[in-house]
């Protein structure tokens, strides 16, 4: 039998500052065409996949970059993707930049993914909660990575779903270097875990990393999947983009930990895979019982604790 979900990791090559909300979109829904054919159910796109990755210029002006954030979802620009999905009966997560007013006049600044059922129910939001890279304008730096300047770190954690016949949820990617995003949602029973990435290989703060970044970035997906009994799903923005060289390599991993279908190229590229969610039992109920066997009396200095307290010094005497 099984719980068969068929999902495509909807890789996009770069998306140039120039690259109009239409043009991106355009290609988006090829994307969607190449899944129809392919029976594909489940469309996941990178993260911030209508823009290019803005955070590496910084503005003085915030309002200045207003124009990369989405005031409204759909749009003019983004209802034909929300009506070809429909039309097709495929669901799909997109990343993007979100610039909510709330009903008190307050300015959020968030980093989303939005996840939208078969027949076009919006299903929920997610917003980044683990905002890497700096907060002010570094000179020295051959491209920014400013996203503490542009984005708000989520306080909603890390919340799943009922939806395409399991339980999902969502991270973004700098989320996936970290375990207690996974943890958090291993413990509300996931199933199916979607990713959006925008990873630059040149790591500026410790060049020694580049070469090590498609296998941290496999490292990181894998243990997550095996640790937690969960499908996950991958899907970078690679390639130049401005003058940026991405990492590509989306990917989808089963619970197993095991990588199970991989982007060739770093351009737009739909990667697709029959995921049995059935499968997850295998490890949720054997040696990742969590309720037989982990130990969170022992645990509290996760959620006690933000930083690292060293033990204290020998004594001298
Ligand atoms: N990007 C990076 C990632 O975790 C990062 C993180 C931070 C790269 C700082 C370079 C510099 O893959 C995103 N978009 O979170």
């Amino acid at each position: 039998m099984g719980r068969f979900l068929t999902v495509g990791a909807a890789q996009l090559g770069p998306v140039q500052r120039d690259d109009s909300r239409k043009e991106v979109v355009g290609r988006l829904i090829d994307l969607l065409h190449h899944g129809h054919r392919q029976g594909v159910e489940l469309v996941v796109y990178p993260e911030l996949a209508l823009t290019t990755f803005f955070p590496r210029w910084f503005v003085d002006d915030i309002a200045e970059a207003d124009h990369w954030y989405e005031a409204a979802m759909p749009d003019v620009e983004t209802q034909p993707l929300f009506d070809e999905a429909r039309r097709l009966g495929i669901g799909f997560c997109l990343g993007y930049a979100e610039r909510e007013t709330t009903p008190g006049g307050d300015v959020h600044r968030w980093n989303v993914q939005l996840l939208v059922e078969r027949d076009g129910t919006v299903i929920g939001k997610f917003h980044k909660v683990h905002i890497p890279g700096h907060e002010r304008h570094e000179p020295g730096r051959p491209f920014q990575h400013a996203e503490r300047y542009y984005f708000e770190p989520s306080p909603y954690g890390f919340p799943v779903w009922r939806a395409f016949g399991g339980i999902v949820g969502m991270m973004i990617c700098n989320d996936r270097r970290w375990p207690e995003s996974y943890r958090e949602m291993g413990l509300q029973g996931v199933e199916l875990i979607l990713c959006g990435y925008n990873t630059p290989i040149h790591y500026v703060p410790d060049p020694s990393q580049d070469i090590l970044q498609g296998f941290h970035n496999a490292l990181v997906m894998q243990a997550g999947a095996y640790q937690n009994g969960t499908w996950v799903v991958g899907v970078a923005k690679g390639g130049v983009e401005e003058g940026v060289d991405s990492l590509g390599q989306s990917c989808i991993v089963a619970p197993s930990g095991q990588i199970v279908a991989q982007a060739l190229t770093t351009d737009d590229e739909l990667v697709v895979a029959r995921c049995d969610l059935d499968w997850c039992a295998r490890y949720k109920e054997t040696l990742f019982d969590f309720t037989r066997y982990r130990r969170p009396e022992v645990y509290t200095r996760i959620t006690s604790q933000r930083g690292v307290v060293l033990p204290p010094e020998r004594g001298t005497r």
